[in-house]
């Protein structure tokens, strides 16, 4: 399996984008790059097997997401916006699963930069999703006890991630990757979700084009395309869902996708939710 060399290292302004020779758009399996050990910060009862959930359980093969619209204010998406757009940027990374210590950059899986936000920016933005992990964790089930550093993404256009999971049941991967059960995304401004092809897309400010985050059952073998559940795309909304889930960012066509992504984590020594 394919992974470039190049480094993950923190580069001022926005990183270049070179065309890759390389690029294929066969899905292969990634795990995303953990940037920081985990964090004890909250802690759920432990749910019992069948607990009844708010979102109820769904038909089999159907994919089950979390939300809560407005989880920030429009005043609070500005302003991390602003504070992205003034932060040093590398570029996102990938671990392959066939070699996952190995931090590369594989741009024919993903590209998307990282902005390198300060400390207390990472600290406050947890924090607020601590406060709401409990009802997330009810919601799948799951118990839930610390998370991976919120990583602070921006797609330019061309930019996109490839259908993965974040969770393979059938890879290893070293603690605390191991311990994944659910994704966290938050949306920093609107996707403009009716015109495609960027026509629409003159004077929409602070909107991107494209970009949509489409999800598909953990329970499939692999990202089906035709029947992936696509993600409103709203300033503010907060999605989650289990960490196996497939998901895919498709292309940027027009303007900057902001979202904060963050992982959070089962108990150290917790079975694995697929039971693996
Ligand atoms: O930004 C998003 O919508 C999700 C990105 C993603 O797939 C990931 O970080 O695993």
């Amino acid at each position: 399996m394919r992974g470039a060399s190049t480094r993950t290292e923190p580069e001022p302004g926005v990183a270049a984008r070179d065309a890759d020779p390389d690029r294929s758009s066969t899905p292969r399996p990634v795990v995303k790059r953990q940037h920081a050990s985990p964090r004890a910060q909250f802690v759920t009862p432990t749910p019992s097997a069948h607990a009844a959930s708010p979102g109820g359980s769904a038909p089999a093969g159907e994919v089950r997401v979390f939300t809560r619209p407005a989880f920030l204010t429009a005043l609070e998406c500005d302003g991390l916006r602003a504070i992205m757009d003034r932060a040093p940027r590398a570029h996102g990374g990938v671990r392959e699963t066939d070699d996952p210590d190995a931090d590369t950059i594989d741009r024919a899986g993903r590209r998307a930069s990282e902005c390198l936000v300060p400390e207390e920016v990472v600290r406050s933005f947890a924090d607020r999703v601590c406060v709401i992990a409990p009802e997330i964790a009810s919601f799948f089930g799951d118990e839930l006890a610390e998370y991976e550093t919120p990583h602070f993404i921006v797609y330019e256009p061309g930019d996109f991630y490839r259908p993965h999971r974040d969770l393979y049941r059938d890879v290893d991967v070293p603690e605390p990757m191991s311990r994944r059960r659910s994704a966290v995304v938050v949306f920093l401004n609107d996707r403009q979700g009716s015109c495609e092809d960027g026509t629409e897309a003159t004077g929409v400010a602070d909107r991107f084009l494209g970009g949509a985050l489409r999800l598909c059952s953990h329970e499939l073998d692999d990202f089906d395309p035709d029947g992936a559940r696509e993600v409103p795309g709203e300033r503010g909304l907060l999605v989650a869902f289990r960490a196996d889930t497939w998901h895919e960012v498709t292309a940027v066509s027009h303007g900057t996708r902001y979202t904060v992504v963050m992982l959070l984590l089962g108990p150290k020594n917790s079975a694995r939710s697929d039971g693996a």
